[in-house]
């Protein structure tokens, strides 16, 4: 384990969630490398360490949002449910660190403040908030792309009396809200699945929507014995099916186009993915739903007709319809009973567009239309995300150039896996990647491995360094623009471009030019000896 003295190593991987595990197993086990993992947490999981909000839970299907690398893991582990919770995940994390022995590699409650690579030696200086200080040859960054979350400066927030916390920060002891007046802020994919739980359990619940979002029902079920056979005995098709889509699930591609269509056909296919639940709905109705207008329209104003028919009072299902953005421009959410949950006596929204939040008192959130009195307040208000968890260390490349001052105008990367001025620096999942817009553990386990072969090349051929070139950086930076151009991205305010964080330069992050192709593109720029990079040493 790591000691504070200063330690040589080949590698050193900074996170312990579903990227850093396998990225410390490749490493380690089949690299023969010697590799050490910092995380902050006091356990191992990642987003599932600190997700720990009531209803949180997967939202993408759990025999697929799962690693493939050991089919033996996979025979071996057992998920109840088709959604499920955050602490079975987290179990499953734990169960791999503990199968696969990662345990003595991984050094917890423990956070990498510097990185600072040396020109002279070729190696980065790795520093910890414990006093560590590592040399190591290789950098991994498997700090997740929202891990760094966004608490809004509002002011009073340090007077309010009651308790306060955010979803991706959530306290290990439960929350107890029996009896109190609890607000909501935000809902996103976190909000929406807390809302719900919160409001079962609360005296009072007080949403405060700045965004109507669009959500399709989960369909949360336990997986039978007949379809835990089917998923085992499945183990190849599902796999390959995740590696030939572009969105990482195990589903075919629909060619059907919602303008070929009537609308009573429309509806028909909607409605049945609707009473299917789960992302097909946004995937598997129509190819166009995702890149063209007015097939958008169509499934947005479904989705909008199912809110009308299922929230009671007119004007709250007012205020609950998306109308200033299309369907999935914003990451869309997957629910458990969130739109009837406004049907109940104990649950208020708030649209904090038409009456915007002023201030926290000592006992409430002040609206500048009236004073809402709470004992709880809950921030669902997202994440720094894929930068800011990679912004908060301070990286420093040749020059002594830190990653803050070359991502100023918003990140750039060479495929999203290296960035041009820090050598043998490696960023899963990093911006620029497909990352965010495709099913996790499927990207993150072809990133690792592209990164695992890359050092293997290098260490065969001698070399000890690896830099993008600015060039490839910057035609890769372009072609990521691009590819975002064509779709409907644009359209909304997200997190995806950095609108949720006040003063963060507006660059659409990951790749949306589909899983596929960039692992095609990879693959070719491995074979081509790396093209795009430089290699020394
Ligand atoms: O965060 P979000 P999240 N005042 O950024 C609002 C993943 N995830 O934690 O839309 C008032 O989506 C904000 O309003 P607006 C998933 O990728 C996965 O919910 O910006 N409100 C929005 O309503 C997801 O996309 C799972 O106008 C403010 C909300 O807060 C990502 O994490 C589960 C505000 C933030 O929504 C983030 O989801 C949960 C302010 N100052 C999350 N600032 C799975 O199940 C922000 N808001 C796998």
């Amino acid at each position: 384990m790591a000691t504070r003295e200063t330690r040589e190593l080949d590698a050193v991987v900074v996170g312990a969630g579903f990227a850093g595990l396998y990225m410390l197993l490749q490493l380690r086990d089949v690299l023969g490398l010697e590799a050490v993992v910092f995380e902050t947490g006091d356990g191992v999981g990642g987003t599932w360490f600190w997700n720990r909000y009531p209803g949180a839970r997967c939202d993408s299907e759990s025999f697929y949002y799962c690693y493939s690398f050991s089919e033996e893991l996979a025979q071996e582990w057992e998920w109840s449910s088709r959604y499920p919770e955050q602490p079975e995940i987290l179990r499953y994390l734990n169960h791999v660190a503990d199968r696969f022995d990662l345990r003595p590699d991984i050094q917890l409650e423990t956070r990498v403040t510097s990185a600072a690579f040396q020109e002279e030696s070729g190696r980065w200086r790795v520093e910890t908030d414990r006093g560590d200080v590592v040399s190591a040859r290789f950098l991994i960054t498997a700090v997740g792309c929202l891990s760094a979350s966004n608490v809004p400066e509002i002011e009073g927030l340090e007077s309010f009396e009651g308790e306060w916390y955010h979803t991706g920060r959530w306290p290990h002891e439960p929350v107890d809200f029996r009896g109190k007046r609890v607000g909501l802020i935000g809902t996103g994919s976190s909000g929406i699945q807390a809302a719900p739980v919160i409001a079962a359990e609360a005296r009072q619940l007080t949403v405060f929507q700045r965004t109507p979002n669009f959500t399709v029902p989960a369909r949360n079920a336990p997986l039978d014995a007949r379809r835990q056979r089917e998923i085992k005995e499945g183990y190849d098709d599902i796999w390959r099916l995740t590696r030939e889509t572009d969105g990482g699930f195990p589903y075919k591609p629909v060619e059907r186009s919602a303008l070929d269509h009537t609308k009573e056909e429309r509806d028909a296919v909607f409605e049945e993915l609707w009473r299917e639940g789960g992302f097909k709905f946004m995937w598997g109705s129509f190819r166009d739903v995702l890149r063209d207008k007015k097939a958008n329209a169509t499934a947005a104003e479904f989705i909008r007709e199912k809110i009308r028919a299922t929230v009671k009072d007119p004007e709250v299902a007012r205020k609950l319809l998306p109308t200033d953005h299309p369907y999935g421009s914003k990451r869309p959410p997957i629910d458990t009973d969130y739109y009837v949950t406004f049907n109940r006596d104990n649950v208020t929204l708030v649209d904090i567009r038409e009456s915007p939040i002023v201030a926290i008192t000592p006992n409430g959130v002040k609206t500048s239309d009236g004073h809402h009195d709470l004992d709880v307040i809950v921030f669902a208000t997202g994440f720094d995300a894929m930068t800011g968890s990679l912004l908060r260390i301070d990286i420093r490349g040749v020059g002594g150039e830190t990653l803050a001052e070359h991502w100023e105008a918003g990140p750039r990367t060479y495929l999203g896996l290296q960035v041009a001025g820090f050598p043998n620096l490696f960023t899963i999942t990093g911006p620029g990647s497909p990352s965010v817009l495709v099913n996790m553990p499927v990207c993150i386990e072809q990133h690792v491995e592209w990164i695992a072969d890359c050092i293997r090349h290098l260490r065969a051929s001698g070399r000890q360094r690896i830099e993008a070139s600015p060039e490839a950086e910057a035609e890769w930076v372009e072609h990521v623009y691009e590819a975002s151009k064509q779709t409907l991205f644009w359209e909304a305010r997200s997190w995806y471009l950095g609108a949720n964080i006040p003063g963060k330069p507006r660059v659409f992050m990951p790749y949306p030019g589909g899983m596929t192709g960039y692992r095609a593109r990879c693959d070719e720029v491995a074979e081509k000896g790396y093209e795009g990079f430089v290699l020394g040493g």
